[in-house]
């Protein structure tokens, strides 16, 4: 069967017969040894932490309803006016535990050199001892939660499945809409697929008769992975990019090792699909820096007319070089776990219309009438709301309502724009790379080759935002939009990234693109709309893959002809446009020295072909400055 084909057949979705029925939360009984060995190790992880009650995780709508209910009784989620927002919860987390906690994850690999310097390395063996010392007995009062689940659809030929067992209900109920969860993907396993194995506690042991907080966690936090055994130990908090273990945690950390051993790549992208006028069809993946409107592009609604974006995945893709000499991509997720604030009518209109019901809020605030809110939904805030924190809240207050992290988790299938087979794996037509920066990068630049592209993508920087610890506006380096998610040596990164451009037909590579929607002029504007006009931009990216409209060479890649931009509708003064494309040899050398400083930092690893690429931009940027 043709390559294509086999990636659009799959086979053994989910519709063959599932295992015998068992009863709520049972431990299935399935024959064989793959099932034995994961019966094992759950069994192992129970003696350690020393749950209550341990409860495999069968992913129906009653099991689910059934611990809602029970979260909604213990005061762990709000129900939000079935009016208002039918289905939909919300959850205020501990104020300490809002976002990801860079700081406290670890790549515990056997040798330094394999987590490289962008990581926090820890060795294997003391980090096994010291998160036994804090996995035992962790548990206590709680009940442990089985769940085995696929990333992608389940049995497709580019999926990949874990379990994570959790002691936390709030962790569960974003899995099962992140990931496909249930007894579908145990008959994977007992039919012999590999698993990673993922394990997480929020650290919160309870006496007997002790009672519970509403979000438990702990102040030690560890988000450890272990990349040659390809497991993970999380530790201490219920936010999701440190709770659901499939996403950040398995789906790029651990899928990226498992992508270098196998010749793919895991990568922190959406991945969409562009119709043009004449319903021509292209598929693009990009790489944004955490929150820095890549759920807006996901869902992009051109304000040109006659074209058309369907959603696939808003935050990662699994690329795999294809036998037709291209490459193929996947959204392994579900859902959408999106940052909230921001979101709006004006700026993502899919994105709320995808929120109308079904959903999980975490942080955001609450109206009186039992809905939510955050900065950004509505243009003028409510008068009187309830802030992140459970605390009255006018627009007079200090503090915004909505924690600048808080977020929604809802299911992919619900978006009003979702691609109807976006379950399936697409042919990758380009690769956007972006960021957010108020000088020097221009609208959009081609890179010249595979190559260049690559060195583009490994320099990409961004003003940092709320997703993860830090200050917010700061200059952060984020290679690929990866930093924080690479679960190996940055620069042996770089190198795989070349090593599968190499192994692709060069008339079917996917061209590469840097994009930035933040330049700013220098009286501090904005100097591009950005949202829906981001597609004049795309439509650009496309009639260069036609082959329709010409670059010009500049010494940082090929730049449009301004003429060649579809302006229609738009005021853009002939200044801005100017200035959003302007190339200063003088601030670029900046730019380069900054490449070096951080390329420095790898000892030599970084691959050859990417400091010859950073010379030649600098033989380039001096003779365009003589
Ligand atoms: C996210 C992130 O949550 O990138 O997607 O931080
Ligand atoms: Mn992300």
């Amino acid at each position: 069967m043709a390559l294509a084909e086999s990636f659009a057949a799959h086979p053994n979705r989910a519709e063959a017969p599932l295992s015998p029925a068992r009863s709520f939360g049972a431990r299935p009984d399935y024959p064989g040894e793959a099932m034995d060995e994961l019966r094992t190790w759950v069994d192992e992880i129970a003696a350690l932490t020393q749950p209550d009650r341990v409860h495999w995780v069968d992913g129906s709508k009653a099991e689910h309803d059934a611990i809602v209910d029970q979260m909604v009784d213990e005061g762990r989620l709000i129900k939000l006016n079935p009016e208002l927002r039918p289905g939909s919860y919300l959850a205020r987390s501990h104020p300490s535990d809002v976002a990801r906690t860079e700081g406290r994850t670890f790549i515990a690999s056997e040798r330094e050199i394999d987590a490289g310097p962008t990581n926090n390395w820890a060795d294997p063996a003391e980090m096994r001892e010291k998160m036994t010392g804090l996995f035992a007995g962790s548990m206590r009062g709680r009940t442990m939660y089985v769940l085995p689940f696929s990333m992608g659809a389940v049995g497709g030929p580019l999926s990949k499945i874990g379990v994570q067992v959790t002691d936390s209900a709030y962790a569960l109920i974003s899995i099962e809409v992140m990931t496909r969860v249930g007894d579908a993907v145990l008959r994977e396993i007992a039919e012999g697929q590999p698993w990673v194995r993922t394990v997480h506690s929020v650290g919160a042991p309870l006496a007997p008769g002790q009672e519970d907080e509403a979000w438990p966690c702990n102040d030690d936090k560890y988000i450890v992975h272990y990349p040659e055994s390809l497991e993970v130990w999380s530790y201490g908090s219920g936010y999701g990019g440190n709770a659901i273990l499939a996403k950040k945690c398995f789906a790029l950390r651990i899928a990226s090792v498992i992508g270098r051993d196998e010749g793919w790549l895991a990568e922190h992208m959406l991945l969409i699909r562009v119709i043009d006028p004449n319903e021509k069809v292209y598929h693009l993946a990009a790489a944004f820096p955490s929150a820095c409107g890549k759920t807006n592009l996901a869902m992009l609604r051109p304000t040109i007319p006659g074209w058309r974006v369907e959603t696939m995945g808003d935050d990662i893709a699994w690329i795999r070089p294809g036998e037709d000499g291209r490459l193929w991509a996947i959204n392994p997720e579900a859902g959408f776990f999106g940052v909230a604030p921001g979101t709006g009518e004006s700026t993502n209109v899919t994105a709320v219309e995808t929120l109308w019901g079904n959903t999980v809020f975490t942080n955001v605030a609450l109206t009186p009438e039992g809905d939510v809110w955050w900065e950004g939904l509505t243009d003028e805030a409510p008068a009187h709301l309830t802030d992140w924190q459970g605390n009255d809240w006018t627009p007079e207050a200090d503090h915004p309502a909505a924690h600048p992290n808080s977020r929604f988790t809802v299911s992919a299938a619900q978006c009003p724009q979702i691609a109807p087979d976006w379950e399936d794996a697409v042919p990758l037509d380009a690769i956007l790379f972006g960021g957010r920066r108020a000088t020097n990068v221009p609208l959009v630049v081609e890179a010249t080759d595979w190559t260049h592209g690559v060195f583009i993508g490994s320099n990409i920087s961004s003003e940092r935002t709320a997703a993860a610890e830090g200050t917010v506006g700061e200059l952060r380096r984020d290679p690929f939009a990866m930093l924080p998610f690479c679960g190996y040596n940055m620069a042996d990164y770089f190198g795989h990234w070349l090593r599968v451009g190499a192994g692709l037909r060069f008339d079917r590579a996917p061209r590469i693109f840097q994009v930035n929607w933040f330049r700013r002029g220098s009286d501090g504007r904005f100097l591009w709309p950005g949202f829906g006009d981001n597609s004049r931009v795309i439509d650009w990216i496309v009639r260069r893959l036609q082959g329709e409209v010409g670059a010009r060479v500049s010494p940082i890649g090929r730049l449009p002809h301004l003429e060649d931009l579809n302006l229609d509708g738009i005021e853009v003064p002939q200044e801005d446009l100017e200035e959003l494309f302007h190339v200063d040899p003088s601030t670029w050398a900046q730019e380069a020295d900054l490449t070096e400083a951080f390329y420095d930092t790898f000892d030599g690893r970084v691959p050859t072909a990417l400091t010859s690429e950073l010379s030649a931009l600098r033989t380039r940027l001096a003779s365009s400055a003589s």
